[in-house]
């Protein structure tokens, strides 16, 4: 079909794009990323430079993206402002030390806040599609993140029309966006496979300034292989759900499940679908990783709904290659609606995501390391954890060889407050925080979470705190841990007196 759209190369499409511009690049995760434009884009940065001409550009996405997007923009120094999530190593140091402007928001919330003005105009989309027809339809490739506000509210749209994915993915999206208050209505999703609206996007065939013909695999990273410390993660917090199933708490037939990203999430999904009690369950989720692939096959998890399809290319060739089975049973939503408070609450998600640190009263940091050096970004799991059923948290217990405890007596940075975090999980256990006053909670984290090498310690900050107040809070000591792992490189050197 010939298309009335310009085809361009990928560098005559980013000579399109000024300095200073905003584009909304689809994306979530690596999958559906677009890669061949903000490669070119990247090099006309390097070029501009080179020239002594300033050329940088904002750049909003789903979440996290691929090397040729924040990989490539970051190492040319081409980005000035960023959200709202990532994990390029690069753009990672570009934020922390202040080159780059990054504000970590939550993922269910971008698309609206784009909406309403509060980023300002989005010159540009730049979005990946598997098809396009010649009046603008668009079927978006292995994600659909915000790539759909953006194709609506761009001024004007390049698309990466990529071979590598099959136009058969055409009815495994469901776009849909709410109207803005005081419009706005409920958002019918009264399921997991609720289709609400429709498989393609449509934009005014005149913002199209050009297609780029491509074919390259999506970038995902694989997953380091499990560890014991993982799997007794997984294995606990399948036992977890397991009791509550028998105590009563989660009907029989389960309940619709969230799970983050990364190592830790991947082997607790592992570990689920392995189970013998766990029934056959469904999710409602952001990211599908590769763990989902087999529990679809195996009739283990009957139904996904996504914003992602961040699958490993082998797992992504299962998919493509078997697509009207996996079609009745995947669903990709935009993360408005992936994420949307609403449902999860409606539908009483499980939700399971990671975090960096908890401290005693059952609070969470899931993103900066000793409270200043960003590590990755909120994503979705404040969308699901404050809205869940069962909000569970999930760590080792310890990171960097034992040197830093992942249970301490003050968050130095908090993303979940206590009155979101319903239950710990470690590798030495769980616990369960439900209806426990401060001093409750403080004992079941250090009884049943923390390492052994790091109890005592705990148990040493409690004593000196005030036995008459409801939090057990010291304000001298509350940080004290982390300032002893930047003063000698580890927290088990902690002297109590040297910092009272
Ligand atoms: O560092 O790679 O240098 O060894 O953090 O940790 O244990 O491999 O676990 O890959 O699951 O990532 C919270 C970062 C965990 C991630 C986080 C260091 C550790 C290692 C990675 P190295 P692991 P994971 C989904 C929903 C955001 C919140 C969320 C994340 C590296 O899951 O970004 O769930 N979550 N969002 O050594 C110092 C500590 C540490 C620590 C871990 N206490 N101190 N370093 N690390 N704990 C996302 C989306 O919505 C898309």
């Amino acid at each position: 079909m010939s298309l009335p759209f310009p085809i361009l190369t990928a560098e005559e499409a980013a000579e399109l794009i000024h300095h200073g511009s905003t584009i909304g690049f689809s994306g979530f995760t690596p999958a559906g990323a677009a890669k061949a434009i903000p490669f070119a884009l990247a090099e006309k940065a390097k070029r501009e430079h080179a020239a002594g001409r300033e050329f940088k550009v904002g750049v909003l996405t789903g979440a996290s993206t691929g090397k040729s997007l924040d990989g490539a923009l970051a190492e040319a120094e081409a980005i000035s402002f960023r959200t709202p999530y990532q994990s390029n190593a690069i753009l990672r140091k570009q934020i922390n030390s202040g080159q780059v402007k990054f504000v970590d928001m939550h993922l269910s919330l971008l698309p609206q806040n784009v909406r309403y003005g509060f980023l300002g105009p989005v010159h540009w989309a730049v979005v990946e599609a598997c098809d396009i027809t010649p009046g603008g339809g668009i079927v978006l490739s292995t994600s659909v993140g915000a790539a759909n506000t953006y194709l609506r509210l761009a001024d004007k749209v390049l698309i990466e029309l990529n071979a590598k994915h099959p136009a058969t993915l055409l009815g495994m999206h469901d776009i849909f966006e709410p109207l803005d208050p005081p419009a706005r209505q409920e958002i019918p999703v009264y399921a997991s496979s609720d289709r609400i609206g429709s498989p393609i996007c449509v934009v005014d065939p005149k913002k199209i300034a050009g297609v780029v013909l491509t074919n390259q695999a999506d970038e995902t990273a694989g997953f380091d292989e499990p560890t014991p410390v993982t799997d007794q993660i997984g294995q606990n917090v399948a036992d977890f759900l397991v009791a509550e199933m028998k105590a009563n708490r989660i009907p029989p037939q389960f309940l619709p499940l969230q799970s983050g990203v990364g190592n830790i999430a991947n082997a607790v999904l592992g570990a689920l679908g392995r189970s013998k009690e766990v029934p056959a369950f469904e999710m409602y989720t952001e990211v599908l990783q590769d763990s989902v692939v087999p529990l679809l096959e195996s009739g283990r998890c009957t139904f996904a709904s996504t914003c992602a399809l961040t699958l490993s290319p082998a797992a992504m060739k299962n998919v493509t290659s078997n697509i009207e089975f996996f079609k009745s049973r995947i669903l990709m939503r935009p993360q408005e609606i992936s994420n949307h408070p609403e449902i999860v609450r409606r539908l009483g998600i499980v939700s399971m995501n990671t975090a960096i640190e908890v401290d005693l009263g059952g609070n969470v940091n899931s993103t900066h390391v000793m409270g200043k050096t960003m590590m990755n970004g909120i994503g979705g799991s404040g969308d699901f954890t404050r809205n869940a059923y069962l909000s569970i948290f999930s760590c080792p217990s310890t990171a960097k060889g034992g040197k830093i405890s992942a249970i301490v007596p003050l968050a130095s940075h908090m993303d979940h407050s206590e009155h979101s975090v319903q239950v710990i999980i470690t590798e030495q256990g769980v616990a369960d925080l439900r209806g426990k006053d401060p001093r409750e909670r403080a004992e079941l984290i250090i009884n049943h979470c923390a390492h052994p090498d790091y109890r005592q310690q705990l148990r040493d900050y409690l004593a000196f705190t005030a036995p008459t107040s409801h939090e057990p809070l010291s304000l001298s000591l509350g940080l004290a841990m982390h300032r002893q792992f930047t003063r000698s490189g580890d927290m088990r050197n902690i002297n109590w007196a040297d910092y009272r």
